[in-house]
């Protein structure tokens, strides 16, 4: 149900894809279909991924893909990984999926309070003889632990897989998040800062491993044997010529956000109960894709869902990224790691978690009427 008046009139989405220029699009479109050539390993395929590569991952071995789904499970087969993969029950469903369908078994980890992403104090006593990797988070572009990530996975002889779904063009210490782990997969899905309507990308630490996952994404295919079990994970040119777009677009979109964000914390600080999101001072570039607040009930007054209901009644759809936990869901409740009493933390976050719209089609007067409903509810 709505107030009789609503701040907004008309709903405010957490987020909008952005746009690529129509007219830009059909000259791009003109050169895919003068070229006849609409998928596999195309032209505009070729140039966005030897664009990414050298532009954004500091020219780390490269592969597009079709999404970040795909993306990572073809990154734990590229990695041939096997048995137990301890990962973090605090992400959108996809992560555990991607463990599942390659087959084999997520174990998980609780988060650390501040940055939200997987405990590297908890890791240790998750690994036996059947783990082989870690895939952990960089939930909401925060950087994970990524040094003791390596001291560990070094230690025990582990593979790292970071899902980098919200972590594109993240540096930290003026490094690409993607120069940590043997592989990162970044999701490009329209939602995303920089997409290519539905996409993605892994990046490898070795061109072996892009060479092996070339293949795999093709079927297998290698000159004219199958040499593998390979899936079809291509991107097509209609998404490569949104992508080649979009590296432009993306800066005018980041300025925009990053005054969203500056707005949302001179807004929000210094309210008892709301805590914002981690800042990392090792941060030197940030991905400025979700801006997520947690409120804490004991002290600001008022619940998440009740927050989150006030909003609603007002057209603001924020929404409660990630809820419910992956541990929580029917189909992983069965796992010895997905007992709540293993996930202290995480269950506490996910009762607090709100991600607010953040998309630069909002307005400074937006976000400072979004934040008054908001502290409106500050008893
Ligand atoms: N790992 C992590 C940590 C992820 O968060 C994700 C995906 C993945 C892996 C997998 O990546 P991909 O395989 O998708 O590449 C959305 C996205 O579909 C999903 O990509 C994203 N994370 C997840 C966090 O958010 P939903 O179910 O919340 O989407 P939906 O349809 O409710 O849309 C969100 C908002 O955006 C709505 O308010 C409507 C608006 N919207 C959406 C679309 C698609 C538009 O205005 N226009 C549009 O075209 O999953």
């Amino acid at each position: 149900m709505q107030e009789k008046n609503p701040v907004f009139k008309k709903p405010i989405l957490i987020t909008k894809p952005v746009l690529v220029d129509l007219e830009k699009l059909k000259i791009q479109l003109e050169g895919v279909w003068n070229s006849g050539w609409l998928t596999n390993n195309g032209y505009k395929h070729q140039e966005l991924e030897a664009r990414i590569q050298k532009e954004i991952f500091n020219n780390l071995p490269t592969s597009l893909v079709v999404n970040a789904t795909i993306g990572l499970l073809l990154a734990i087969k590229t990695l041939k990984i096997k048995g137990e993969v301890i990962t973090t029950p605090f992400t959108f469903p996809a992560t555990t999926h991607a463990i599942s369908w390659a087959g084999l078994k997520p174990v998980f980890c609780d988060i650390n309070k501040k940055t939200l992403n997987i405990d590297v104090n908890k890791i240790e006593k998750l690994i036996n003889p059947k783990t082989s990797a870690i895939l952990a988070v960089h939930v909401f572009g925060i950087p994970c632990n990524v040094k003791e990530i390596e001291r560990i996975a070094k230690k025990y002889k582990l593979k790292v897989i970071y899902d980098s779904a919200h972590a594109f063009e993240l540096e930290i210490n003026n490094k690409s998040i993607a120069t940590f782990g043997d592989a990162s997969v970044f999701s490009f899905h329209a939602t995303k800062l920089f997409h290519t309507v539905e996409g993605g990308a892994i990046v490898f630490r070795k061109n072996s491993l892009k060479k092996k996952c070339d293949i795999l994404k093709n079927f297998g295919i290698s000159g004219a044997d199958v040499i593998a079990c390979g899936i079809n994970a291509k991107m097509n040119e209609l998404q490569a010529s949104v992508g080649l777009l979009m590296l432009k677009e993306k800066e005018k979109e980041r300025l925009r956000r990053k005054i969203i964000k500056e707005t949302y914390i001179n807004e929000l600080s210094n309210i008892p109960g709301i805590i914002l999101p981690f800042n990392n001072n090792e941060i030197t570039k940030e991905s400025l894709q979700y801006f997520a607040i947690r409120i804490d009930a004991n002290i600001f007054g008022k619940t998440r869902d009740f927050v989150l209901k006030k909003l609603q009644k007002n057209n603001v759809f924020a929404r409660k990224y990630f809820y419910p936990l992956c541990s929580h869901h029917q189909f992983y409740m069965y796992l010895d790691s997905a007992k709540n009493q293993n996930l202290p933390i995480a269950n506490k976050v996910v009762k607090e978690i709100i991600a607010l719209p953040f998309h630069g089609g909002l307005t400074i007067q937006n976000i400072k009427n979004i934040c008054n409903i908001i502290k409106s509810l500050k008893k």
